[in-house]
Parts: C-alpha cells; sequence; structure tokens
C-alpha cells in the first residue's frame, strides 16, 4: 500500500519533468485545441469528478486540463485528520492515463507542505491535520511516502502559457515585487529555497491583492494579455480584476471552471464569457 502511494508520486514527478508542453517550469501549449482550468480544488471531490467528466479526454485528444490547489480541505477522518491528499493521489493517476492532456499548477498550499509549516484555512490549521492523517495511514512508513510526496509537488510546472497569450498560474507576486520578479525560475529548476519567502516560488504562489497597473506591468513582462489565476476565495467562483485577469475559485458551490480554445484571441470580456459555474455541469 504504502509502496504503491510511494511509485505513484515518482511516477507522476517523471509524468510532470517529461510532459512535451513542458519547457523549462513553464508547459507551453500548441496553436490548436482547447484548455479546462479549474480554480482552487482544496479537497472537493465532486467538483474534481466534475471537470474529468467535462473534459472527456479519452474522446478529446486535444483537450488540455489544468488543475491547482488540490490540496487542503474536504473529507476529513474519525480524529479531524485531512485526508485531501487522497484527491491529489486521484489527480495524480488522471495526469498518468493522458500525460500530455493533464497539467498540475504548483499551489502556495504544496509549498507549506513542502516546508511542514503550519497553514490555516477557514480558521483551521490544515497541514499539520493532513500529516496527522497520513501517519494514521502510512504509519511507519509516513517519512518515506512524505519524502516522495514533496518530490511530486516540487516537480511540478509553475504556470501555463498559450499561444493566444494566455498565462495560467496559481497566483502572481505582489505589486512590490513585480519589478524584481527574477523570471530566471521558468527557465531553471526549482527547489525547496525557492518556496521560501523571500524566494521567486513563494512570490509568485502566496501573491494577493494585485493592482490592476501591477497586473498590466506583470504581463508586459511575461508577454501575454491575460491572466487566469486561482488562490484568492471568490464567493462567487470567479472575477475579473483589473482590465486582464480572471480570478477562478472551484472549491465551494458556487465554483466555477473555465474553458477556452487555443486557436481563438480573447479580451477580458470575452474570455469572461467562457466561465462555466460547476454548477451547471450534472
Ligand atoms: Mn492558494
Amino acid at each position: 500500500m504504502s509502496q504503491q502511494t510511494i511509485q505513484l508520486y515518482l511516477k507522476g514527478a517523471e509524468a510532470n519533468q517529461s510532459d512535451p508542453y513542458r519547457k523549462g517550469n513553464l508547459i507551453v501549449l500548441p496553436e490548436k485545441g482547447r484548455v479546462i482550468v479549474s480554480g482552487d480544488l482544496h479537497g472537493h471531490r465532486r467538483h474534481f469528478e466534475k471537470i474529468v467528466d467535462y473534459a472527456d479526454l479519452e474522446n478529446h485528444p486535444e483537450t488540455h486540463v489544468i488543475f491547482q490547489e488540490i490540496l487542503h480541505g474536504g473529507p476529513e477522518d474519525d480524529y479531524g485528520g485531512c485526508l485531501s491528499y487522497r484527491l491529489l493521489q486521484d489527480a495524480i493517476r488522471y495526469k498518468l492515463l493522458y500525460p500530455g492532456q493533464v497539467h498540475i499548477l504548483l499551489g502556495n498550499h504544496d509549498t507549506a507542505v513542502v516546508n511542514q509549516g503550519t497553514v490555516m484555512k477557514n480558521g483551521r490549521e490544515v497541514n499539520v491535520a493532513m500529516q496527522e492523517a497520513m501517519k494514521r495511514e502510512y504509519q511507519e512508513h509516513f517519512g518515506l511516502v512524505h519524502q516522495a510526496m514533496v518530490h511530486y509537488l516540487l516537480s511540478q510546472p509553475l504556470a501555463v502559457k498559450t499561444p493566444n497569450k494566455i498565462w495560467i498560474s496559481h497566483s502572481l507576486p505582489a505589486d512590490p515585487y513585480v519589478e524584481s520578479f527574477d523570471l530566471e525560475i521558468f527557465n531553471r529548476p526549482y527547489t525547496a529555497e525557492d518556496t521560501r519567502r523571500p524566494n521567486p516560488v513563494y512570490l509568485l504562489t502566496w501573491g494577493r491583492h494585485h493592482s490592476p497597473e501591477a497586473l498590466c506591468r506583470m504581463a508586459e513582462r511575461l508577454e501575454v494579455d491575460l491572466f487566469v489565476l486561482g488562490h484568492q476565495p471568490q464567493d462567487e467562483g470567479w472575477a475579473v480584476v483589473g482590465n486582464n485577469t480572471i480570478i477562478l475559485a472551484s472549491e465551494h458551490s458556487h465554483g466555477c471552471l473555465l474553458n477556452f480554445e487555443l486557436e481563438r484571441l480573447y479580451n477580458i470580456e470575452l474570455l469572461s464569457e467562457r466561465v462555466v459555474p460547476l454548477a451547471s455541469i450534472l
């Protein structure tokens, strides 16, 4: 059982590194096809399943599905331990079935797992709670399972870039860091150290409250027109920020996904029309 789990994480890491669209830490998507983007899932299995059904990858070989922030939240064991690591494992299995079509991005909760820190969600500590559940499940093998999980998390790409100039990442550096943010992080292998404050992966995944001006400047620096982000909770499931950014959330009953084509040009209005409430998918 523990051996299989360790193997799953190692195979998932290999699949991330050998993703046919991976260039450095980016996924650079091709000229043609469809993209389905999930916002934060935080253990929401039903929405994960809906996205999998909606994408129907088996019958749509040119469709790509992007996930982020799968951990921390959702079902608990009898002792209040967080079981979201099981949803991540299922997402890795999905990637292994469709390695060139499923792309799972690094989120800040992943960095909390890497650094074994505490992290709060809705007023509750979730990272130690997840470790406790994993200890109950994997017993004396917990250390090796956790190590394999960290290895997997650090293999994840940081962002997706499309030919029609849309950038998808968990977040972006907050306003004070927009100018100084080191874009080399997308080209060189990143390490656990990079996920710690104030290093670039930390800035990328933890940034919040971006001004419209900062989002414009970041778009210039990254040579894109539009951003699709997660990370910041959205009661309505999505929101537009400034004139170039959509923030998605997929972790609650108003959760949404985004569904767009790679061969079309979008502005923020046209892209907003491609937001789909998960409740509308039966
Ligand atoms: Mn987040």
